[in-house]
């Protein structure tokens, strides 16, 4: 199944979906990129033996079976979840980590229930202000260090999913399985796979991968007093043609997705003279909150050549990629129109 991904590392395993598998609204749940911090079980939990726990500034801690979860209201949500390191290799100058292109993104259909359902059920003291989720995988290296995040209460209460179905089927065992958080809109790191155990806190979960990553931040300054990483930010990813493609003259379909946090994609423009004229995209396809939307522009062209092909997206509330990323140490949140260009030949 790896194969027709492109795998950055093994263990942990780290995959980007190939472009054209970005074609679909819908991405395979077999392509769908895969993004781990540490190491899960080789053969997924028996659902009898797993367990979720809902502790902390609870009025009543919880102890549920998978069974208890099944049995509550059942909701089914498009999600574009991204890593927040996608593009990270299209920075022009290098930031460490994963080195993604655009694959590090996948549209799926999830299945499960609101997180504040159970939220209600446990009951809040008044001073639960953040929710903290942690996974069964194990960490890898000798720090020891497991992958612990938490959100606060507003995201956790208004829009967030316990889910246990990724496009119809049981969620696979790479993607979190028997059920993992997902905050609608917000980067993967924020969505906590093989979710076994749920603290209310009365501030964000204080640990390595709250603190010194999945922050923006500069050289020389403290990751902590960098901004933490959450909604998905406004961008476009062309998908066809794809870099460095050579076209006969003629109409060249360009095509691609925009997607943004927790708006909607308002527009999407496209240059193919580097950024001196731009022209109206069409939105193409399914339309829905959280979700990718795709567009498609008919290029019209009679000169050979070489062109470079961009495109820009602004969201309902208004944000508009930059012309170029924001660069930071971790390399976040790349949604530059030039990092994101391509060049083609017309023949
Ligand atoms: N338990 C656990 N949850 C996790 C991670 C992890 O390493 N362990 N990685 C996070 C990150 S950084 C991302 S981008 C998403 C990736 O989700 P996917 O592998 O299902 O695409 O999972 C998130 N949830
Ligand atoms: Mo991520």
């Amino acid at each position: 199944m790896e194969k027709k991904m492109r795998v950055m590392t093994e263990k942990p395993l780290n995959a980007e979906t190939p472009i054209e598998y970005l074609r679909s609204w819908i991405t395979d749940n077999s392509v769908f990129f895969k993004r781990n911090q540490g190491q899960f079980m080789e053969t997924p939990i028996e659902l009898s033996d797993w367990k979720l726990s809902i502790e902390g500034l609870v009025e009543k801690e919880l102890t549920l079976n998978f069974e208890d979860i099944r049995r509550m209201p059942k909701v089914e949500v498009a999600d574009t979840l991204e890593c927040s390191g996608n593009s990270r290799s299209l920075f022009k100058d290098k930031a460490s980590g994963n080195p993604w292109t655009i694959g590090g993104v996948g549209n799926a259909i999830w299945g499960g229930i609101w997180l504040k359902e159970l939220l209600d059920r446990a009951g809040l003291k008044d001073n639960a202000k953040h929710v903290s989720f942690e996974g069964l995988d194990k960490p890898l290296g000798s720090a020891g260090i497991k992958f612990i995040r938490s959100i606060p209460l507003e995201k956790a209460s208004s829009s967030t999913l316990l889910v246990y179905e990724m496009n119809g089927k049981p969620l696979p065992l790479k993607h979190g399985y028997p059920l993992r958080a997902l905050a609608l809109g917000w980067t993967g790191a924020n969505c906590v796979k093989w979710l076994h155990k749920i603290t209310m806190l009365d501030r964000p979960y204080e640990g390595f991968f709250m603190d010194k990553v999945y922050r923006i931040f500069q050289k020389g300054e403290d990751p902590k007093s960098g901004e933490v990483v959450k909604d998905i930010t406004v961008k476009s990813i062309i998908t066809e043609p794809i870099k460095g493609e050579t076209l006969p003259a003629g109409i060249v379909p360009v095509r691609g997705s925009a997607y943004t946090g927790e708006a909607g994609i308002q527009q999407v423009e496209v240059s193919v003279d580097d950024g001196k004229t731009w022209k109206a995209a069409e939105l193409i396809g399914l339309q829905q909150p959280y979700a990718w939307r795709h567009w498609e522009y008919l290029w019209d062209v009679k000169k050979k050549g070489e062109y470079t092909i961009m495109a820009r997206a602004t969201d309902t509330q208004g944000r508009r990629q930059p012309e170029n990323a924001h660069w930071n140490v971790l390399g976040y949140g790349n949604n530059g129109i030039r990092e994101h260009a391509i060049v083609v030949h017309i023949v």
